[in-house]
């Protein structure tokens, strides 16, 4: 008998154990926090149990500072929300599927909404530093799909419409844009930037767009929010900066908080 499971029975087994260690039978929104957001995880509400996410099976250590690596289950109003402090990214070398793992154990613990958080680069210049913007769609550089076989997922719409318009509702004028993600871990050149701008790019970075995509196949409704924690690679005449990109996040944490914290509930 073989014992290589599949990534869907993976996730449930992961949703399983994850039912045990928090005490929550079922979830109902997931969020995963990327750069620069986890200073906004305390506004969505009270905390019911923190794990080590290590302590699930399949998911992998966190790699990089300021990432996290923990996985909270939080109570708001009449909602479990299964919150992941930190992703695993796909420039970890661990393969598409430890990426899109966090978003298959969500779906299996029963979330039918997922939203997604990045910091990223901007390529407009009136998107300062800590400027939140809604991902109306996306552009994949990374060559891969976290899709297995001949299952042909439409992709129309894969930012909704509706969660979209209600974070318009919440906070009215919120710039939209299309995300792009490379592999990274290196950022772009600026011939690169220039190529993301001629391929109607409107934002940088390297998660999200694999997360998406799976979160789509298993059914869950998709919200991005990006926050711009720089200008893209040559636009302001200064090199790029992790540190400063985690300042930038800190900055802005009071907004993010807000903004989840009255979107969520609504979901
Ligand atoms: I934060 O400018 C953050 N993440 N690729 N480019 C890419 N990723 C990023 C950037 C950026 N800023």
């Amino acid at each position: 008998m073989s014992t290589v499971s599949t990534p869907h029975e993976a996730a449930a087994d992961a949703a399983s154990v994850l039912a045990e260690k928090t005490g929550v039978a079922r979830h109902d929104i997931a969020l995963v926090m990327g750069s620069g957001w986890l200073p906004a995880v305390d506004a969505l509400g009270e905390a019911v149990a923190e794990i080590d996410i290590a302590d699930l099976p399949g998911f992998a250590a966190p790699a990089v500072e300021g990432h996290g690596g923990k996985l909270r289950s939080v109570r708001a109003g009449d909602k479990n929300l299964l919150v992941f402090l930190g992703r695993t990214h796909f420039y970890e070398g661990l393969g598409v599927a430890a990426v899109v793992h966090g978003v298959r154990t969500a779906a299996a613990a029963g979330c039918r909404a997922i939203v997604l958080t990045n910091g990223c680069g901007g390529l407009k210049e009136t998107w300062s530093p800590g400027t939140p913007v809604l991902i109306s769609d996306h552009i994949n550089l990374t060559g891969c799909s976290p899709i297995v076989g001949a299952h042909f997922v439409d992709l129309t719409d894969l930012y909704s419409p509706r969660l979209r318009a209600l974070c318009q509702e919440v906070e009215p004028g919120l710039d939209e844009g299309v995300y792009v993600q490379f592999p990274g871990p290196h950022y772009e050149t600026p011939a690169e930037i220039g190529m993301v701008r001629a391929i109607g790019g409107h934002l940088v970075g390297m998660s999200t767009t694999l997360e998406a995509i799976a979160a789509r196949e298993a059914g869950l409704e998709v919200l991005g929010i990006s926050l711009v924690t720089n200008l893209a690679a040559g636009m302001s005449g200064e090199p790029l900066n992790h540190e400063e990109v985690l300042e930038a996040g800190k900055a802005a944490a009071t907004r993010m908080g807000a903004l989840l914290g009255a979107v969520v509930p609504r979901i």
